[in-house]
């Protein structure tokens, strides 16, 4: 194995080496999230990213109980919150909308950006934001780095299986008046393998038209390059303006799960905020903020065998769809003190999001190969909100809060295609609510208990999608007439806390009017519908310092859909899962193993055609040593090279890219990561 040479090396300088004295950082993690934390908040912070050797954000995201993730090639994951994802759940950078382009969420929202451009993630679970439209299962919120005081950087390389490379350097500088950031980060990878030994892009039958050309079985799976800058001015010690952009370019992104790849994927997001805080008195803070992001997705079958020329193929692709999205927005909040206990926030936001995608088929119209189709017909969704919510605190024990939110929404295709006739502009008011209250029962223990109503608007895509077929092949085609789902909930949740460990568990019930459900319109049709949807669950997670400088860590989460029009499961819901972790940790030298299970998932959407998973169990392997600025780290994912597949990570019916086909996860993944902070 290539990386036993490492390894060794790695154990020779930990001999060899001095360690440094003990630095209680993870107790300081540990009691950050005892006491800090509602159990219905939820963080993860860069030392917790940056340990996981995940490949992007979405991935990270999974070590957090109720939290799991779509995936459809190497890299892309698309979170998934208690069971509701893609415009179920927010998924904001810095408070800013960010959208994928592709219609098939190649890239979900988390994949456009860098880890080394996190700070922290935070995580609402359940509709308890109000600060922003459409958090109508929950939010995930990723705030990116500030510069510290004085001249600073970071260097960090990962070097891993299937010739992965992830590498990020940031150099900053923090004044008194200004302040400035610049960014840079690569990744690389080859195809992985599955347990079996099998590349993903290996998984189709010699038959099947979506199956990978020879050549192109083992390529690079993903090339990403990512720039960001930010500069920031501080006029006076409580207020601060800054502007930040970032470009990434994605190429040559495989999705064995899909029928297609993608050729390129451009980002480009602009923020600007200016913040004011404690002015006495009078206001607590204020924040203003202007956003911009935009994405061009190009995906099309190039590397696959439905690409061979033809008499009806004759480009280099049969199938292609160039996808663009972009979002500008602007908001303004403003929090206030209401004597010495209560606090009061309000605000106003706007956002607009236009999303156009056009695909060419060679044998759509025999006629007229390539065609140009409006899949997404250039919809423009305009949305205003208005927001206040207020918390009090009725005794030292006793905290209450409470607030509501409006939106008005107006949704525009402004292109023809074939649905066309029956398209029509939409408008849409919703609402959003909570009461929310926590008890510190005792020293030790706090309960949590809330009530939310929540809201999304239906997307252009659910609404106006349309990707005509001549039977029996089958059409997906979108539904103008979707009303917007809401979601009202209840949650309940424990917390003990003591001195270095605590455990949290946390209920909830979820009751989803017009929830949108992909289903079978006909034998020759897919649409979206509303219905009526439950969901229920809950998630149990610990930490507990041992002695000898030993932790353990635990996490259960478990969440059940019902589709209670249909009489069936909802599709697309995760299994029971659990993480169990050992860890010996000196705050210089660390060394995990952590054990993470999943149960089997019977419960299948029949209708399409979805499948029961067997359960599986990976173990995780890692060590890391920290020397002054320096660190190194070292782990192996998979330890004994399981086979399995997560039920989430494969596309349903009728995108499902060949009869019976399913992708496996990947294998035993070994890396190792320098890093190198001044
Ligand atoms: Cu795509």
């Amino acid at each position: 194995m290539r990386f036993s040479g490492l390894f060794l090396g790695l154990g020779l300088l930990l001999c060899v080496l001095p360690a440094r004295a003990a630095e209680p950082l993870l107790l300081e993690e540990i009691t950050v999230r005892g006491s800090g934390e509602s159990p219905r908040d939820e963080s993860l912070n860069i030392r917790e990213v940056r340990e996981s050797s995940a490949r992007d954000v979405g991935e990270a995201l999974q070590q957090i109980e109720g939290l799991s993730s779509v995936r459809r090639g190497a890299i892309a994951n698309d979170p998934v919150l208690r069971g509701l994802q893609r415009d179920n759940i927010n998924v904001l950078i810095d408070g800013a909308r960010l959208h994928g382009a592709c219609p098939s969420r190649m890239d979900p929202p988390s994949f456009h950006y860098d880890f080394a451009e996190v700070e922290q993630i935070r995580i609402v679970k359940g509709p308890y934001d109000l600060g922003n439209p459409g958090s109508m299962g929950g939010l995930i919120d990723v705030t990116t780095k500030k510069p510290d005081p004085g001249f600073g950087g970071d260097l960090n390389l990962t070097y891993g299986s299937w010739e992965s490379i992830g590498a990020a350097a940031t150099a900053a500088y923090g004044g008194k008046l200004w302040d400035g950031l610049l960014g840079y980060a690569y990744k690389y990878s080859d195809v992985p393998e599955s347990g079996d030994g099998k590349k993903l892009t290996d998984v189709y039958p010699a038959a099947s038209p979506n199956r990978y050309r020879p050549e192109n079985i083992d390529s690079r799976a993903y090339e990403i390059n990512t720039g960001w800058v930010k500069l920031g001015f501080a006029p006076s010690e409580k207020s601060r303006s800054e502007l930040g952009y970032s470009y990434q370019e994605a190429q040559h992104v495989l999705y064995p799960y899909l029928k297609m790849d993608a050729d390129y994927d451009k980002a480009q997001r602009l923020n600007w905020t200016w913040r004011t805080e404690k002015l006495p008195g009078v206001v607590e803070e204020v924040l203003v903020q202007a956003y911009w992001d935009r994405v061009e997705h190009l995906m099309d079958d190039t590397l696959r065998a439905s690409s061979l020329p033809s008499g009806v193929v004759t480009r280099p692709y049969s199938m292609q769809t160039d996808a663009t999205t972009e979002v500008y927005g602007a908001k303004l909040n403003l929090v206030t003190p209401v004597g010495s206990q209560g606090r009061w926030r309000n605000g106003i936001d706007f956002y607009a999001r236009n999303w156009d995608a056009v695909n060419r088929r060679a044998m759509y119209v025999p006629l007229d190969p390539y065609r140009p189709l409006a899949m997404v017909p250039d919809v423009t969704t305009a949305n205003s909100g208005i927001f206040s919510e207020y918390e009090q605190a009725l005794s030292e024990r006793l905290r209450l809060s409470g607030g509501a939110r409006f939106d008005y929404a107006s949704i525009d295709p402004n292109a023809v295609n074939t649905a066309t006739a029956s398209n029509p502009d939409r408008t849409f008011s919703t609402v959003g609510a909570n009461l929310q209250t926590t008890w510190q029962a005792t020293e030790t223990v706090a309960i949590f208990a809330g009530l939310a109503r929540g809201s999304r608007l239906p997307d252009a895509q659910e609404l106006y999608i349309d990707v005509p077929a001549t039977a029996p092949a089958v059409t997906w085609r979108g539904n103008p007439n979707l009303q917007a789902p809401v979601n009202r909930q209840a949650d309940l949740g424990i917390k003990y806390n003591s001195d270095g460990h605590y455990l949290s568990g946390s209920v909830f019930y979820s009751s989803v009017e017009n929830f949108i459900n992909f289903y079978n319109a006909s034998p020759t049709m897919k649409s979206y519908q509303n219905i009526e949807a439950t969901l229920w669950g809950g998630e149990l997670g610990g930490q507990l310092a041992l002695p000898a400088d030993l932790f353990l860590r635990g996490s259960l989460a478990y969440t059940r859909g019902y589709n209670a029009d249909g009489h069936r499961p909802l599709a697309e819901m995760p299994p029971l899962k659990g993480t169990l972790a050992l860890r010996y940790d000196s705050g210089a030298v660390f060394v995990e193993v952590a054990e993470t299970m999943a149960s089997s998932q019977e419960r299948v959407d029949s209708a399409l055609n979805e499948e029961a998973t067997p359960g599986w169990a990976t173990t995780d392997l890692k060590a890391g040593w920290r020397y002054r600025d320096l660190s190194l780290q070292a782990g192996v994912n998979n330890l004994f090279d399981k086979l399995y597949y997560n039920h989430l990570s494969y596309a349903r019916d009728p995108f499902v890219s060949g009869v019976g086909v399913r992708v496996p996860e990947t294998g035993r993944y070994a890396y190792v990561t320098v890093g190198y902070n001044f």
